[in-house]
C-alpha cells in the first residue's frame, strides 16, 4: 500500500520533531561529575572537594564526592556515578596500577575521565599518557625543597660531618618518588654528601607510616645531631618531626619542608617553632576547580581538555603562610 504523501509528511515531522527533543534533553540534562580521592581524611583533598564545589556553583552542576579509598570502591563508585547519571568523574586513585581497570571501567559506564594528582599507570608501568591528567610537576617542587633544606643547614651553620638527610620516601607512587628525588638531586647538586643521605621508606602515605619510617631510621644512626627532612607531602615531614621530637630533636637540631602546604597549617600555627620549617603550597584550588570545570565544558560543550597539566608551588614558612593562604582563597 502507497501511504498518503500528507500522512508520510507528519511521520516524516514527527520523527524530526523526536529526535531534536532527544538531543536538546542531552544538551539541557543536568551535569553531574563525580570526583573520587583516595585519602578523604587529608585536608588536601578535602580543600579539592571544596574548590570543585565552588566551580559547580558558579557553572551550575553537581559534584557527587566519594572517598575511593580502594579498588573495590572505585569500581562500585563508578557504577553508582552511571546509575545516578552522571556524565563523568574526577579521579585521585588509592592506587595507580589500577588505571588501566578504571578506565576500562568508566568506558563501559560511558563515563568521561580525568585523573589528579596521581596519574594512572598502563599495565607496562608506565604513565598512561592518553588519559586526561591534571598534577603537579614534582620533580621541580622537590628540588625547590631540596634548595631551601640546604639553605637551611647554612644559615644555621650546621657543619656537613654533624649533618644528615631522612628522606621520608613512598616510592611505589611515581609523583611521590619524582617528589624525593628532585630533593635528593637538588641537595647533592648543591654539595651535599650523597653518603649522608639515608631514606625511610612509609609503609603507607599517612603520618603513622612515615613516623614508623623513621624511627627506624632514627635507632640506625643514632650519632647524627643534625636532620633536614623531606619527603612526598606534609603528612611525611609531620611524621618524621613527631618521630625526631621523641627522640629530643626540635627545631635548633633538625629542619624539615613538606608539599601540599594545606596539612601543616595547625603545626605552623603553633606559638612555638618545630622542626617543620615550612612547606611547598601547592594549587588545590587549581586541582579542585580547574579539573570539574574542564570535565563540564568536555561534557557540555565537546570541549575536549588538555592531555597533561602540571602545576607549581610556592614556599610557606611561618613567616608568610598566613598572608599566602589568604591569597590564594585557602584560609579567610
Ligand atoms: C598525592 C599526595 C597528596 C598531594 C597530591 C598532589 O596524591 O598523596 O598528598 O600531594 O599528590
Amino acid at each position: 500500500m502507497k501511504s498518503h504523501p500528507f500522512r508520510l509528511g507528519c511521520l516524516i515531522t514527527l520523527g524530526l520533531l523526536t529526535l531534536a527533543s532527544l538531543a536538546s534533553a542531552a544538551a539541557t540534562a543536568p551535569v553531574k561529575i563525580g570526583f573520587l580521592v583516595k585519602q578523604p581524611e587529608e585536608p588536601w583533598f578535602q580543600l579539592e572537594w571544596k574548590f570543585a564545589d565552588q566551580a559547580a556553583k558558579e557553572l551550575g552542576f553537581t559534584v557527587i564526592k566519594i572517598g575511593a579509598t580502594d579498588g573495590e570502591k572505585v569500581l562500585s563508585a563508578i557504577d553508582n556515578l552511571a546509575a545516578n547519571g552522571a556524565q563523568g568523574f574526577v579521579i585521585c586513585t588509592p592506587d595507580t596500577r589500577l588505571g588501566a581497570g578504571i578506565a576500562a571501567k568508566a568506558k563501559s559506564a560511558g563515563l568521561k575521565l580525568i585523573s589528579v594528582d596521581d596519574q594512572f599507570l598502563g599495565a607496562n608501568g608506565q604513565p598512561m599518557a592518553a588519559i586526561h591528567h591534571l598534577g603537579i610537576s614534582a620533580g621541580k617542587i622537590g628540588a625547590d625543597v631540596g634548595t631551601t633544606l640546604f639553605a637551611e643547614m647554612k644559615k644555621r651553620n650546621w657543619t656537613a660531618a654533624d649533618t644528615a638527610v631522612c628522606a621520608v620516601t613512598f616510592e611505589e607512587l611515581a609523583t611521590a618518588k619524582e617528589r624525593t628525588d628532585g630533593a635528593i638531586g637538588a641537595l647533592t647538586a648543591a654539595g651535599f654528601a650523597k653518603d649522608h643521605i639515608f631514606k625511610a621508606p612509609q609503609r603507607t602515605s599517612d603520618i603513622p607510616g612515615a613516623f614508623d619510617a623513621v624511627n627506624i631510621l632514627l635507632t640506625q644512626k643514632p650519632t647524627v645531631k643534625h636532620w633536614l627532612v623531606c619527603g612526598m607531602n606534609d603528612s611525611a615531614v609531620l611524621g618524621a618531626v613527631r618521630a625526631l621530637e621523641s627522640r629530643g630533636f626540635a627545631a635548633d637540631s633538625s629542619v624539615g619542608v613538606g608539599i601540599n602546604g594545606t596539612d601543616c597549617i595547625v603545626e605552623l600555627e603553633k606559638a612555638k617553632p618545630t622542626s617543620f620549617y615550612g612547606s611547598m603550597l601547592l594549587s588545590p584550588k587549581r586541582h579542585g576547580s580547574e579539573t570539574v570545570t574542564m570535565m563540564y565544558h568536555w561534557i557540555k560543550d565537546g570541549q575536549e581538555p588538555a592531555l597533561d597539566s602540571r602545576t607549581t608551588g610556592i614556599l610557606i614558612t611561618r613567616e608568610n603562610f598566613r598572608q599566602v593562604l589568604k591569597e590564594q582563597g585557602i584560609r579567610e
